[in-house]
C-alpha cells in the first residue's frame, strides 16, 4: 500500500483565522434591554416549526456570558470573530427610534474583543427580522430594504470607530427561499413569487446598506452568500448539464451576477418571470446592488448533485420551477445534518467564483459540521469534526494554490447553538455547550484548531 498521508500545508502570511456565530443562535436574552420580537421568535413559538419546540429565548446565554466567551476565543488564539447584530435589539419596531441599550451590548462586546486582540467582523443581518416589518410584508416589501439602510447606519454610527469589517447580509438564499419559498425557516411562507421578491429586496437592502455605510466612511464592506457547488450526476449528459445551469442560476447567479457583474442574468429572469411579473424590479436597482464590494464571504457545507429525471418533483419551494430535476440523495459518510462530506466541492466552488467573479477578495465565512458530540469527563472527543475541518482546510489551501484570492477561514461555529429548524438537536460548535448548566467545554476540535492557527497550517 502506498502511504497516502497528506502533505503539510502552510497558509499565506496574514491569513485570517477565526470563528463565526449569529445573534439569534447564541444570545438568548430575548426580552432584555428593550429588544423587540423578531420573525424567529414568532416562528420558533409556532408549534411544529422547530424541533421539539425549541426557541432562542435563552440559547447559549451569550448576552450575559460574552466576557467568558471572548476569553475562550482568546485562549483558542482566534484572530477574528464574526458575529451578527440583532436588528430587533437596535430598532424594536424595525424602523424609527434607536434603542441605545441594544447598541450598548455590541459596544461592550467589541471592546471586549479588541481588548483581547480579536478583530470583529460584523454581520448586520443574520435572519432575525423585526416582527413589525414582517407584519408589513417583510422581505416582500421594498420598504424593508430601505429600513435596513437606516438600521445599518445606526449600528455603524456606534461601532465605526472600532469595527473595520462590515458585511450586510448572511446567506440571502436562505432568507428568501427557505423563509418565503419552502417555509422551513421564518417567516415560514410558501410562495415562489414572494421568494423572488424577497431575493430582490434582500439584494437591494445589501446595496442600499453598503451605500449608506460607505457614505458614512466605511472602507471594508461586503456580503456573505452560500453558493451551491452544483455537480451533475453525469458530467457527460447534456440534460444533466442543463439541470446544473438552472439550479446554478436560481441559487448562485441570481445573487452573484447582480452583486458582481452589474445585473441579473437573462436566463434567470426569464425563469423567474414564470412566477411573477417582476414588478418589484425598478430602474436603477441593479446599479445600487452592483456597487463596489471589498470582500465576498462564502459559506460552504456540502455539494448539491442534480440530474435530469422526467417526472422528478424538483427542489420544491427552495428551487421554484425545477420539476424534472432530481436532487440526488446524499451518499457516503454524512454529518448529523445528513449532509455529504465533500471537501473538493469547496475547492471547485472557490475556483469557480474566483474565475467568474474576479477581483474581489474571498473569505470562507462559515464551514463546519454537526455531529452528536458527547462529553467524556472534561473532554469532548470529536474526531469526525476534526476530519471534516482538516479536509476542508486542505481544500481551501488547494484553491489558494490554484490562484484563488482567499484571505481567511472562519469555522462555524464557535459554540454549539440554536440550529434554526433543528433547534439545539444539532451541534456545530468547536466548543460544547451544556444547555442546562451553560458550561462550555472546548472539544478536541477546538484544541486542534488552536494548533492550526498557531502553525498557520496543517501538519502532514
Ligand atoms: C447556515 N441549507 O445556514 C447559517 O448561516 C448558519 O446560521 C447555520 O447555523 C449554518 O449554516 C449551519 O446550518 C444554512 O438548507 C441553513 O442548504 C440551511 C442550509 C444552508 C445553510
Amino acid at each position: 500500500m502506498l502511504d497516502r498521508a497528506p502533505a503539510a500545508v502552510r497558509f499565506p502570511e496574514g491569513f485570517v483565522w477565526g470563528a463565526a456565530t449569529a445573534a439569534y443562535q447564541i444570545e438568548g436574552a430575548a426580552r432584555d434591554d428593550g429588544r423587540g420580537p423578531s420573525i424567529w421568535d414568532t416562528f420558533s413559538r409556532t408549534p411544529g416549526k422547530v424541533h421539539a419546540g425549541h426557541t432562542g429565548d435563552v440559547a447559549c446565554d451569550h448576552y450575559h456570558r460574552y466576557r467568558d466567551d471572548v476569553a475562550l476565543m482568546a485562549e483558542l488564539g482566534l484572530a477574528s470573530y464574526r458575529f451578527s447584530v440583532a436588528w430587533p435589539r437596535i430598532q424594536p419596531d424595525g424602523s424609527g427610534p434607536v434603542n441605545p441599550r441594544g447598541l450598548d451590548f455590541y459596544d461592550r462586546l467589541v471592546d471586549e474583543l479588541l481588548g483581547r486582540g480579536i478583530d470583529p467582523i460584523v454581520t448586520l443581518y443574520h435572519w432575525d427580522l423585526p416582527q413589525p416589518l414582517e407584519d408589513r410584508g417583510g422581505w416582500t416589501n421594498r420598504e424593508t430594504a430601505e429600513h435596513f439602510a437606516g438600521y445599518a447606519t445606526a449600528v455603524y454610527g456606534r461601532l465605526a470607530d472600532r469595527v473595520r469589517t462590515w458585511t450586510t447580509l448572511n446567506e440571502p438564499w436562505c432568507s428568501a427561499y427557505l423563509g418565503y419559498g419552502n417555509g422551513v425557516h421564518a417567516p415560514g411562507r410558501q410562495d415562489p413569487a414572494a421568494a423572488f421578491a424577497a431575493v430582490h429586496h434582500l439584494l437591494l437592502a445589501h446595496g442600499l446598506g453598503a451605500q449608506a455605510l460607505r457614505a458614512a466612511g466605511a472602507t471594508t464592506v461586503g456580503i456573505t452568500v452560500n453558493p451551491a457547488a452544483v455537480v451533475p450526476a453525469d458530467p457527460d449528459s447534456a440534460a444533466d448539464q442543463r439541470a446544473v445551469r438552472l439550479v446554478d442560476g436560481l441559487h448562485n447567479r441570481i445573487f452573484l451576477d447582480p452583486l458582481l457583474r452589474g445585473g441579473y442574468p437573462a436566463d434567470v429572469l426569464e425563469h423567474v418571470a414564470r412566477f411573477t411579473d417582476l414588478d418589484f424590479l425598478r430602474d436603477g436597482d441593479e446599479q445600487i446592488i452592483g456597487g463596489p464590494v471589498d470582500l465576498l464571504g462564502i459559506n460552504y457545507y456540502a455539494p448539491t448533485y442534480v440530474a435530469a429525471r422526467p417526472g422528478a418533483p424538483g427542489g420544491d419551494g427552495a428551487y421554484p420551477g425545477t420539476e424534472g430535476i432530481e436532487f440526488l440523495p446524499p451518499v457516503g459518510p454524512l454529518t448529523d445534518m445528513g449532509w455529504m462530506i465533500e471537501p473538493s466541492g469547496l475547492t471547485a466552488l472557490l475556483e469557480r467564483i474566483g474565475r467568474d467573479y474576479p477581483g474581489v477578495p474571498l473569505f470562507v465565512t462559515e464551514n463546519g459540521a454537526a455531529f452528536p458530540d458527547r462529553p467524556e469527563g472534561d473532554r469532548v472527543p470529536d474526531p469526525d469534526r476534526i476530519g471534516y475541518l482538516d479536509g476542508h482546510l486542505r481544500a481551501a489551501h488547494e484553491a489558494i494554490a490554484r490562484g484563488v484570492d482567499l484571505r481567511g477561514y472562519l469555522v462555524w461555529s464557535l459554540l454549539d447553538n440554536f440550529e434554526w429548524a433543528e433547534g439545539y438537536d444539532k451541534r456545530f460548535g468547536i466548543v460544547h455547550v451544556d444547555y442546562l448548566s451553560q458550561r462550555r467545554t472546548p472539544k478536541d476540535s477546538a484544541r486542534w484548531f488552536q494548533e492550526v492557527i498557531r502553525r498557520n497550517g496543517l501538519e502532514g
